[in-house]
């Protein structure tokens, strides 16, 4: 009998959620746990790691999980990494729901680099006001540059001091819209943007603003997960949910 453990944490998730939810699939939800209150789902939730890829190893068994769909975050890397070796140490089929890098189109203004290291470089040296639109996990190494105002936006409200002399955050979980990513960096007096390529519809209001008021973006590539089987849309995964289980292919 077809049972599946959906790692989420994005949008695309919470589509697929729904969808499995309505088809009456038998699924797990799984939070890591970053945010005080995630957005429910549809679907029996658990949250927290599993103790690394042993730990998601157990529990596929100890819970007769039959496929392991990866729909975290492009940037969730150590997770997607540890999705791979606990489907080949149990040989639960994997499948990963992921979107599509953006990709610079007319009128932006992209600088491309591939870590966040590089992102502090690519800052200029006279102080400026930048939007650091890539949550708390990653602030630290822009202390080397205090010399900017810095504008955060954040899920929760920081539990301590911010690692930048100046700064500010606005706390919101997105899907963001577009007039107000725009009014967000008019109001701020924002003069460049840090972002991760996260992919999606729902970060991506930052870089149309961005492009409508032509300002520059350091634009972080995603780390390379190695080799796996991967679907873009919905309709795909519950295609290979039908190809791979003994499930019918769910109707709806
Ligand atoms: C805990 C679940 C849904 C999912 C919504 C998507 C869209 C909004 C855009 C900006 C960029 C950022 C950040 C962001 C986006 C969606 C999606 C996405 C970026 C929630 C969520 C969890 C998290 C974790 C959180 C990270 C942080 C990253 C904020 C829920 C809202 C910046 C990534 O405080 C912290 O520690 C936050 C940590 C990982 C990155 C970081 O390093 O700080 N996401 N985000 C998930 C879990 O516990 O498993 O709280 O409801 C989910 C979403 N975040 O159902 O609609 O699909 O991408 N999340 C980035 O892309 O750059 C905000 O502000 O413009
Ligand atoms: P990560 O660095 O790849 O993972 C670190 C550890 O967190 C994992 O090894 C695992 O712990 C635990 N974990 C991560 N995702 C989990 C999940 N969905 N369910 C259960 N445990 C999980 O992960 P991250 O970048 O911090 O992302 C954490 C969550 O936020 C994910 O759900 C991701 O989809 C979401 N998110 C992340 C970003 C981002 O920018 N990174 C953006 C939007 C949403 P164990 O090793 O103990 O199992």
């Amino acid at each position: 009998m077809t049972r599946v453990l959906l790692l989420g944490g994005t949008s695309e998730a919470s589509a697929l959620a729904r969808a499995l939810a309505d088809s009456g699939v038998d699924a797990v939800f799984s939070y890591a746990g970053r945010t005080g209150a995630p957005v429910a789902q549809p679907l029996p939730t658990r949250t927290g790691g599993f103790g690394g890829a042993e730990g998601l190893a157990d529990y596929l068994r100890a819970e007769g999980i039959t496929h392991l769909v990866d729909a975290t975050h492009p940037f969730a890397a150590g997770m997607s990494r540890n999705a791979i070796a606990a489907s080949e140490a149990t040989g639960v089929p994997l499948l990963a729901f992921e979107r599509p890098a953006w990709q610079a189109g007319p009128g932006d203004d992209w600088r491309c680099v591939a870590d966040v290291g590089e992102a502090v470089a690519a800052l200029p040296d006279a102080p400026a006001r930048v939007f650091l639109a890539i949550g708390k996990q990653t602030l630290q190494p822009f202390a080397a540059k205090s010399q900017h105002h810095y504008l955060l936006r954040l899920v929760d409200p920081p539990e301590g001091p911010l690692p930048l002399p100046d700064a500010e955050a606005v706390i919101a979980r997105g899907p963001f819209g577009e007039e107000d990513d725009l009014r967000l960096l008019t109001d701020h007096r924002i003069g460049w943007i840090v972002a991760k390529n996260s992919g999606g519809a729902g970060a991506e209001a930052k870089l149309i603003a961005a492009r409508r008021l032509g300002l520059p973006v350091v634009m972080i590539d995603r780390p390379m997960i190695p080799g796996r089987a991967t679907a873009g849309t919905v309709d795909e995964v519950k295609l290979w949910l039908g190809r791979m289980g003994n499930i019918a292919h769910p109707t709806g």
